[in-house]
């Protein structure tokens, strides 16, 4: 397996908007974000993924652009962004930027011109259909609720928008379009960052004719993603945007692919194919949603979340290479998720840490989860700004007749806005984030759970990401050795094994609030040489054929 530094790098993502405010105007910006460039140095971060900053008027907080090559005036200036790139190089890591290419804002100029008739120029940069008797060209469903379809009276047609109404999706099929794409991503490259997290990038081909999707049971809208995740040019733009683009740069690339699967994502990912390196996958994080979507609630079950990455690690394995989150902008906290965010806060976001840092592939860290933030319950609705909890609330609650406290409560669970409340970095007022008006929130537990705490505290939750990240640097088996899982059938310990150049390791984990005996299957060998690290103090050693794991205790060991 080829060595790379994008490999052996550990990624951390910034979601400007709740990071750090500097000047007190109740939102994050990109001075703020270089005022804390050290505490991301000390954890050990390499590499920074910083979510959008392009000019926007924030329907969907920066993932509608209305002009790719300008700074959002409320984060700071070009000169301030310029700044930021230098102070990361300075410091030997690296910057990702968000590249968000399946739609635009309708604030851009291309779509204010596209939309003015049908011979403009820029017409066919974006995919505008006339209706069916009287109705959307077909009955898609918008990933913010109602129509993917937006009527436009002037020129008596609808646009697509995948997602909101002010995200119209760009037409891929369109050379053009294409290659304005490309030029504004070498103009990014050319200033000298360091590669491209792709939003929803396996949405840009979609199925000719736009079909109606099935619809047994007489829905209005339905969901399309068929005709367009995965699309039938897909692979082809995306060798086209390497030789274009990203194959003349020393980068790194992931894209965000909701609905790819192991066998999609080798064809991605294998380098000899000349398209990215990784991929953000979605398995995992859909485990907890039943048969009607994110917001049909149901308990994770342990053999699942193992089935899954175990076809992640080894389908991937020396074909591709993995992403590997648990978290980002989009996602609950999880340590409210699949930990335990009151009795066990600590331990179980340590636990979850070692679980995933441990695996073979690319760990990326959320803003937040390195000192175990956690969901946020808001009393009311009104205090809420994700545009898709918004709309599906009105859609639910206010058109429709959903139970509210049923709604609230799936909210309470899966909510975007979760995993945007603002950092927690003191225990002063809106926990040092800001010293206005914060945008969104403030989670009301940061007196107690907060950066500086953190930091100062050798036992928290901050300090052991640092040794995980350490520990990457350190053994080379971390980042590239095979992954074989034990105990399959086991529904509260999750246990696996890497092996690499005749050594091993072997990682336990308690996904439980129990005590549970951990015991070595006789058909697996170990010896023990090390323990690495584990969230309990644990003097007892040496012989790990069978040992009493502890609520949520993880632990690893090298041996042979
Ligand atoms: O998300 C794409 C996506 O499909 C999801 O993660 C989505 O937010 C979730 O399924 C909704 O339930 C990306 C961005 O990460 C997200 O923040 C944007 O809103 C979206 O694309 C549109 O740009
Ligand atoms: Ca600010």
């Amino acid at each position: 397996m080829d060595k790379t530094w994008w490999k052996e790098s550990v990624v951390y993502q910034i979601y400007p908007r709740s990071f750090n405010d500097s000047n007190g105007d109740g939102i994050g910006d990109i001075k703020g974000i270089i005022e804390k460039l050290d505490y991301l140095k000390e954890l050990g971060i390499d590499v920074i993924w910083l979510s959008p900053v392009y000019q926007s008027p924030n329907d969907d907080n920066g993932y509608d652009i209305s002009d790719y090559q300008a700074i959002m005036d409320e984060f700071g200036t070009m000169a301030d962004w310029e700044e930021l790139l230098d102070e990361i190089h300075h410091r030997g890591m690296k910057l990702i930027m968000d590249l968000v290419v399946n739609h635009s804002s309708d604030e851009h100029a291309w779509f204010r011109e596209s939309k003015k008739s049908k011979d403009n120029p820029y017409r066919d940069y974006y995919i505008w259909r006339p209706g069916k008797n009287g109705n959307e060209p077909n009955n898609w469903q918008s990933t913010f609720s109602g129509s993917a379809w937006e009527y436009d009276e002037n020129t008596d047609e609808y646009f697509l928008h995948i997602f909101s109404k002010k995200q119209p999706d760009l037409n891929w099929e369109n050379p053009r379009l294409r290659e304005e794409v490309y030029q504004m991503m070498r103009w990014w490259l050319d200033k000298g960052i360091d590669g491209f997290r792709m939003d929803v990038i396996n949405f840009i081909s979609k199925v000719p004719g736009l079909p109606d999707a099935p619809n047994p049971n007489g829905e209005k809208y339905v969901s399309g993603t068929k005709y367009f995740k995965n699309g039938p040019r897909i692979h082809e733009f995306l060798q086209e945007m390497n030789q274009e683009v990203l194959g003349n740069y020393d980068i790194m690339t992931v894209g965000e692919m909701p609905g790819v699967d192991v066998e999609e994502a080798k064809k991605y990912t294998d380098l000899t194919r000349d398209e990215l390196q990784m991929v953000f996958q979605f398995e995992h994080m859909d485990l907890d949603s039943g048969p009607n979507g994110k917001w049909d609630l149901k308990p994770l079950d342990l053999r699942d979340l193992k089935n899954s990455i175990s076809k992640w690690q080894t389908g991937l394995h020396g074909v591709g290479w993995n992403s590997l989150y648990l978290n980002n902008h989009d996602q609950p906290r999880i340590v409210s998720r699949f930990g335990n965010d009151a009795a066990y806060r600590v331990e179980s976001a340590k636990m979850l840490g070692t679980f995933l840092h441990m695996l073979q592939g690319t760990p990326y860290v959320y803003q937040g989860e390195e000192i175990g933030m956690t969901n946020i319950k808001f009393d009311s609705i009104d205090a809420y700004k994700d545009i898709e909890i918004l709309n599906m609330y009105n859609e639910k609650v206010v058109e429709g007749n959903g139970d509210p406290n049923k709604v609230m409560e799936s909210i309470y669970v899966k909510g975007r806005d979760n995993a945007r409340t603002p950092v927690q970095w003191d225990d002063s007022e809106n926990g040092g984030f800001t010293t206005g008006e914060p945008w969104l929130q403030v989670n009301p537990n940061y007196k107690e759970i907060n950066a500086k705490q953190a930091v100062a505290d050798p036992n928290s939750i901050y300090h052991y990401y640092r040794q995980l990240i350490e520990l990457r640097k350190k053994h080379e088996i971390i980042v590239y050795g095979d992954y074989h899982l034990i105990l399959p059938d086991h529904d509260k310990i999750y246990a696996y094994m890497r092996t690499y150049e005749g050594e091993k390791l072997l990682v336990v984990t308690n996904f439980s609030e129990e005590q549970v005996e951990f015991m070595l299957p006789h058909d697996v060998s170990f010896e023990v040489k090390e323990r690495l690290i584990g969230n309990y103090d644990s003097s007892e050693m040496n012989d790990v054929t069978s040992f009493m794991l502890k609520p949520y205790e993880a632990r690893v060991y090298k041996g042979e």
